[in-house]
């Protein structure tokens, strides 16, 4: 199986995040997430290494807007401009604002302001390297999608369903049509979706623990991509605003987004049959291609997480949505226990692998 890496994401190391209550923590979606996955991939016989190939921005417009892409290129600059001694110690060393839209409808000049229009959340902390950093994210997820595509013109006898993975972070899922926010600054899997659609539908199956809020937002409309999440009810778990069962889709979308919220404590039974529903779902479908937004912070151990899901587990999740057959582009999100990510990653790729 082809991998897509490179170590461009250590440009986004934030020295910190902020927590409910104005807890100021290490930043867990760290760098040292990406070596270890790295690591235990490098100990197996079947995972090939490559670097991501350069799609440029054409792919990141048809998904995020032109303000917010001009925002996140310009963001820590600006900043810095707008007032130099911010930066200067080491107390802040991120652009991270501390007022937020609720109403979305005027972007603001300043930068500040600006800030406060394209995040979320306190989780998107916007350092020197972030913009680079989102980009090769995003660049591992095309290439993963171009994996998958290759042989599809060879003859028959050629394997029809290959899959890909794209170790790629910052992670995607959380980023919207024009926001920021859980971590994520561009959304990987939804650009890597996207770019698939010119040869046919879509779907995007998410895992993650937490809801695909942003990939919800940006395929919403769209009846080319089929969009489902099983995750945390946001109800009492982050993004708390979006990924309730009632949220299906919109106009050309109505039926084409759906979402599986789960009780906190959920056990691997549970999971499976949220699972077998929305592999049905995909199944009816029919998609020429398949995007797993893959978050292993499902893990029981996970310091984010409250599901129940042992390794086991997690190789039992992989192997069933690999029995779709479809050619599949494995897209990392979440997941934060470090120690057992590696482990993680591989026994649920390892369903993949033929
Ligand atoms: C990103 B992904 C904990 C704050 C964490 C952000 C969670 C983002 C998860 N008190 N809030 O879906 O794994
Ligand atoms: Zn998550």
């Amino acid at each position: 199986m082809k991998f897509f890496y490179t170590n461009t994401h250590e440009q986004h190391n934030p020295a910190f995040e902020v927590y409910d209550g104005g807890k100021r923590m290490p930043y867990l979606e760290s760098p040292q997430r990406m070596q270890r996955i790295l690591n235990a991939l490098q100990k197996t016989d079947w995972a090939e290494i490559h670097p991501p190939r350069d799609f440029g921005l054409a792919p990141l417009r048809a998904v995020h807007s032109e303000a917010y892409l001009n925002f996140l290129a310009s963001a820590f600059d600006e900043w810095r401009a707008a007032d130099p001694e911010a930066g200067s110690s080491a107390e802040a060393t991120a652009l991270l604002p501390a007022t937020f839209a609720a109403k979305r409808d005027q972007m603001p000049e300043s930068i500040l302001g600006k800030a406060g229009f394209f995040l979320l959340d306190l989780s998107v902390p916007i350092v020197r390297g972030t913009y680079a950093a989102a980009l090769s994210s995003a660049n591992c997820a095309l290439s993963a999608a171009q994996a998958i595509t290759e042989n599809s013109s060879a003859p028959s006898s050629f394997i029809s369903h290959p899959s890909s993975f794209a170790l790629c972070r910052p992670p995607g899922h959380h980023a919207g049509r024009e926001i920021a926010g859980g971590y994520c600054f561009l959304n990987n899997a939804a650009i890597a979706a996207h770019w698939l659609t010119q040869f046919g539908r879509v779907a995007i199956l998410d895992v993650d623990y937490h809801a695909g809020n942003g990939t919800q937002d940006i395929f919403y409309n769209r009846g080319d991509v089929l969009t489902i999440s099983i995750h945390a009810d946001p109800s009492y778990e982050y993004p708390y605003y979006a990924g309730y069962a009632t949220e299906t889709g919109d106009g050309a979308g109505l039926g084409f987004h759906r979402n599986f919220p789960l009780p906190a404590g959920t056990g691997e039974t549970s999971y499976l049959t949220a699972l077998e529903e929305s592999l049905n779902l995909i199944r009816a479908f029919a998609p020429a291609h398949l995007v797993v937004s893959m978050g292993m912070d499902i893990y029981k151990d996970d310091p984010l997480g409250t599901f129940k899901i042992t390794r086991s587990g997690i190789s039992e999740i992989g192997k069933r949505i690999a029995a779709l057959k479809l050619p599949s582009a494995v897209i990392m999100e979440g997941g934060y226990n470090t120690d057992e990510l590696g482990d993680n990653v591989v026994a649920f790729l390892k369903g993949f692998v033929r």
